[in-house]
């Protein structure tokens, strides 16, 4: 088999749906060979961020592996952003980079796209990556390729290939399939013994799923436990949206003084806290003037356990969930408040649209049509996303990235078919929004909500009166036209109410509705976040 085709049937084997990329020279003969061989549709866009932040949220939504092919130098460099965000936040991401042939290299000369020396690129992707390979040796090409491709399915992080452009066409060996990397079956089950032992000694546990849980794919056996366990949930900043569609005693989201009193009561308040796969941000934890307690946590991330003041190591969450499900006895549900009532019931009046309106506009839509999946960017759109009805999330909680939304909608409809609601700001959508234009070519029809208060209002909230915030109104609904979708300027809640049902309705289109917002306004949610984090900022912190 030829290492390009080989390379692509090895991604597909392991949990690839597409390819998303730009090609370049370099990488001509890699996007000729993905095109020909059928094994994997290729999505294309404008810009790498894109191609990256589109593989990053295909993934997050349906799993498996996420691919970005780009070419030497000017496309890698250029998804180093997105490639980092999904290191931060655990996508499994293969990055697959074309690179110069041997002639080219033994020629002496600086080649086009080569920054500082030839392996600049590589040592830059070591930073934002778990394992990386160079594929220019067609005898220990398979070799590298399972063992890169296993490391980011049991890391769920990103990994780097380089190809060179004239290994393309090089026949080689099968790919073998490894076993999974070595772990001690004993220690796994003294850690089990050892976490049910401290929960049957907890009077007040609870469970925080994190998304590591989903990259591996354990949210129903997560789930299984908790419910085993008699232990409540609680989901996170970065979490939200997980195990949506599992029985669970479930508290809602935690975040700090930002959020719910009674589920900062119950995680801030418990004498052990069981974190799975969580990532201990600032995000997640820091908009509180508490720190949990070391002795009172168990925290299972990155193939460690962290129980109390002592590590497990190398040992794998699949296995851990596993052994703990093979010895929890069966305890009583654990008694959680109602959920709480999320807001709904959009007037359709001729007031102007604050954002908790669109919220209500989309929960309506939602509990009329069912809930659709979410990609939200980062901005006053993400924390107007944390009072949506529960459904899937997808969403740069921790990292943080702008430019996520769009590319990350159409990344999910593009893996899942599912069409999105994709929440985005003006200034974000000044990054990425173009990338609407590949949606009809592609066969996409994502329905885009666009927060447009002429600013980056966000820090405008943390730091009000910077002329530096300010934006200009492009005028977005009259760009949809050309690119091949519809527009609607949106200026009331009756406005508004209208076009959520016209867009709802209409397929084969991107509906973009460009709705103008007071300015200043802002979210309930985020005005709690501003408001906890500089009432945090200002007082010292207390364990
Ligand atoms: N550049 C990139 C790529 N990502 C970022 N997160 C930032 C800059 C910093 C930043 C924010 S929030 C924000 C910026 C510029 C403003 C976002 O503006 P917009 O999309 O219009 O949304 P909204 O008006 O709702 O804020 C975070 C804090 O880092």
């Amino acid at each position: 088999m030829k290492l390009g085709v080989a390379l692509l049937q090895a991604l597909k084997d392991r949990g690839a749906g597409e390819v998303f990329g730009i090609p370049g020279d370099f990488a001509l003969p890699f996007f000729r060979c993905i095109e020909e061989s059928g094994v994997l549709p290729l999505f294309t866009f404008s810009h790498e961020p894109s191609v990256g932040f589109a593989a990053d949220a295909a993934v997050r939504l349906r799993g498996g592996l996420g691919v970005a092919a780009v070419t030497y130098g000017a496309g890698a460099l250029n998804l180093v952003n997105p490639v980092a965000q999904a290191y931060a936040e655990k996508t499994p991401l293969v990055v697959i980079s074309g690179a110069p042939g041997r002639g080219e290299v033994a020629s002496g000369l600086l080649l086009h796209h080569q920054a500082k020396a030839l392996d600049s690129q590589m040592r830059v992707f070591r930073e934002i990556t778990c394992d990386q390979g160079v594929l220019d040796d067609p005898a220990t090409a398979p070799e590298i390729i399972a063992r890169v491709l296993r490391s980011c399915a049991e890391y769920a992080r990103p990994v780097y290939l380089e190809l060179p452009r004239d290994q393309v066409d090089a026949p080689v060996g099968p790919v073998p399939l490894l076993p999974p990397s070595p772990f001690d079956p004993e220690a796994v089950a003294a850690c089990a013994e050892e976490i049910l032992a401290r929960l049957a000694a907890a009077q007040r546990p609870v469970l925080l799923p994190g998304v590591e849980v989903r990259r591996l794919g354990l949210e129903s056996p997560v789930a299984e436990l908790a419910r085993r366990l008699g232990v409540p949930v609680a989901t996170t900043f970065l979490g939200r949206g997980l195990m949506v569609d599992q029985e669970t005693p479930r508290l809602g989201t935690y975040l700090g003084l930002a959020g719910e009193a009674g589920v900062r009561e119950a995680v801030e308040g418990a004498d052990l806290v069981l974190m799975l796969g969580i990532i201990t941000s600032d995000t997640n934890f820091g908009v509180s003037g508490r720190r949990l307690a070391p002795g009172a946590t168990v925290h299972a991330l990155d193939r460690e356990v962290r129980v109390g003041h002592h590590v497990y190591r190398d040992l794998p969450l699949p296995a851990l969930v596993e052994a703990l499900l093979d010895r929890a006895g069966a305890r009583p549900a654990p008694a959680v408040p109602a959920p709480r009532e999320l807001p709904g019931d959009l007037v359709e009046d001729d007031a102007p649209v604050a954002p908790e309106d669109i919220v209500r506009g989309l929960n309506d839509r939602f509990r009329a049509s069912g809930p659709l999946p979410v990609a939200a960017d980062m901005g006053d759109c993400l924390f107007s996303a944390l009072d949506l009805r529960e459904t899937d999330l997808v969403a740069p909680g921790y990292y943080a990235s702008m430019g996520f939304g769009v590319p990350a909608g159409l990344g999910m409809q593009a893996a899942t078919g599912r069409r999105p609601i994709v929440l985005v700001g003006d200034g974000a959508f000044q990054m990425t929004g173009w990338e609407l234009g590949h949606a009809r070519r592609h066969g996409l029809d994502p329905i885009v909500v666009l927060f447009n208060n002429r600013a980056w209002g966000m820090l405008e909230a943390f730091q009000p009166g910077g002329r530096f915030n300010e934006l200009e109104d492009w005028h977005y609904a009259d760009l949809a036209g050309p690119l091949g979708g519809d527009g609607y300027r949106i200026r009331t809640r009756a406005e508004l109410g209208r076009a959520l049902r016209r867009a709802w309705e209409t397929r084969g289109r991107f509906q973009l509705l460009d709705v103008h917002l007071e300015a200043g306004a802002v979210s309930p949610a985020l005005r709690r976040f501003v408001s906890a984090v500089q009432r945090l900022t200002q007082a010292p912190a207390a364990c």
